[in-house]
């Protein structure tokens, strides 16, 4: 009896030690990852509020506070601990139940330890319009030196937050004042500028968008969503900075069955943004649409050079916008088309038949009518005034298939009379010629 305790005793220790010594080969030391010194200050008074259109899915909104003309930001860099995922399907209730694959193995729940603004992560997106002089008041409460550096915006030199290059980078518990006018349109990115093959893949990320004074049309519905990518050793907390092996890939910071599908009213015109603050591209797939490819990160393009994609290739360091009317009803995915950024740490989990996971989620398009279903190219043969009002105006056609039948005749009965008429124009043309 004796030995056998000596024996649990002796293994208990020696897993202990192992565990110990894992631990200080996997883990990143919590001090790394937060100075208990630094007391974390409350999320600022303006988190929370919305201060435009755009939805960061699954991220809160910042508003800004107004001295004079210029609007005054505040971000505060901090050690952030959050679920990727919680495991619970935050979109199954969209997806008929017969159509439910049952027999699958459960997603697991994942809290890691990151670093963001405001205590989110990635940090919440800026939103202003074209021409706003902005104010940004950072704080860094993170265990070492930060900047923040804006990317894509052209801006005077001493207000690039390269730290160590343009400024001094902000120490720990220290702030800094960065202040400048957005000259450009678009969709743009800020992230750490210091240290920031570290700070970045650690989380330190955001989006900026700029909207025109006016839009050409109205967008319903603006989305946003930020792309990320992750190394977890098994049962750790912390990501593994030094790696390339990315097992987790994130939208706006969630992982799939945790990120919100996209929903919007057949009908409706909508944006989406992605940005790309990872290590590798991601050919984003849409299903049931071939897109307007609208924007990049050097801004809008040109209307003459817009084209059409399903899959629209995201690089690192980039940004790209999509904007259509949803007119395809139905639960649509949308994923990352290189298959193992939708598994949630393929490391951990042995192949089998995966519930969804990683850059994954849904364009969910809501037909209240449910009414037959019709092709734009069918409603475009009708004319081209009703092919532009399908178009430009939400309340329009889609929703009346009747109507569409019903202008489809009419055309093809106009289309008989000008027809007849334009045969009669050259009859008598001929006729003009011939009596010349
Ligand atoms: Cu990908």
């Amino acid at each position: 009896m004796k030995l056998i305790l000596k024996i649990i005793l002796f293994n208990l220790l020696l897993n202990n030690l192992l565990d110990c010594k894992m631990d200080k080969m996997l883990n990143v030391p919590t001090k790394r990852w937060k100075d208990k010194k630094i007391k974390l200050s409350k999320v600022p008074q303006q988190m929370n509020k919305q201060m435009g259109v755009v939805n960061t899915i699954g991220v809160k909104p910042i508003g800004y506070e107004l001295d004079g003309d210029i609007k005054v930001f505040k971000l505060i860099a901090q050690p952030v601990e959050k679920y990727f995922t919680d495991a619970i399907d935050v979109n199954e209730h969209y997806i008929p139940k017969h159509n439910l694959y049952t027999n699958r193995m459960k997603s697991i729940k994942k809290k890691v330890r990151v670093w963001g603004y405001n205590g989110s992560m990635p940090g919440p997106t800026i939103e202003v319009f074209k021409g706003d002089r902005v104010r940004i008041i950072f704080k860094n409460e993170l265990p070492e030196p930060s900047s923040i550096h804006w990317h894509g915006i052209e801006l005077p030199n001493s207000q690039d937050g390269s730290g160590g290059v343009t400024e001094p980078p902000v120490e720990p518990g220290e702030s800094k004042i960065y202040e400048f006018t957005f000259h450009q349109e678009g969709t743009f990115l800020y992230h750490s500028g210091f240290n920031m093959m570290k700070q970045d893949m650690y989380g330190l990320s955001g989006v900026i968008v700029v909207h025109p004074k006016e839009y050409k049309k109205k967008i319903d519905k603006d989305f946003v969503i930020l792309l990320q990518e992750w190394v977890f050793l098994p049962g750790n907390k912390n990501p593994n900075l030094a790696s390339m092996d990315f097992n987790w890939f994130t939208f706006n910071g969630l992982v799939a069955p945790s990120i919100p599908a996209l929903t919007i009213k057949k009908g409706e015109r909508m944006r989406i943004r992605f940005g790309n603050l990872s290590m590798h591209s991601h050919p984003i797939h849409i299903h049931g649409y071939s897109m307007p490819w609208v924007g990049t990160d050097g801004g809008p393009i040109p209307e003459n050079s817009v084209f059409n994609v399903s899959t629209i290739n995201i690089p690192p360091g980039a940004t790209r916008d999509l904007e259509f009317v949803a007119w395809n009803p139905g639960i649509w995915r949308i994923h990352c088309h290189k298959l193992h950024h939708i598994v949630n740490s393929h490391a951990e989990i042995p192949m089998t038949i995966m519930p969804r996971g990683g850059m994954f989620t849904f364009l969910y398009v809501i037909d209240d009518k449910n009414e037959k279903w019709v092709h734009p190219s069918q409603i475009n043969k009708c004319s081209n005034k009703f092919s532009k009002s399908l178009f430009s105006d939400k309340r329009n056609i889609l929703s009346n298939t009747k109507e569409v039948l019903k202008q489809e005749d009419s055309i093809s009965k106009d289309t008989d009379i000008k027809k007849d008429e334009n045969e009669s124009n050259t009859k008598n043309i001929i006729f003009n010629n011939a009596n010349t």
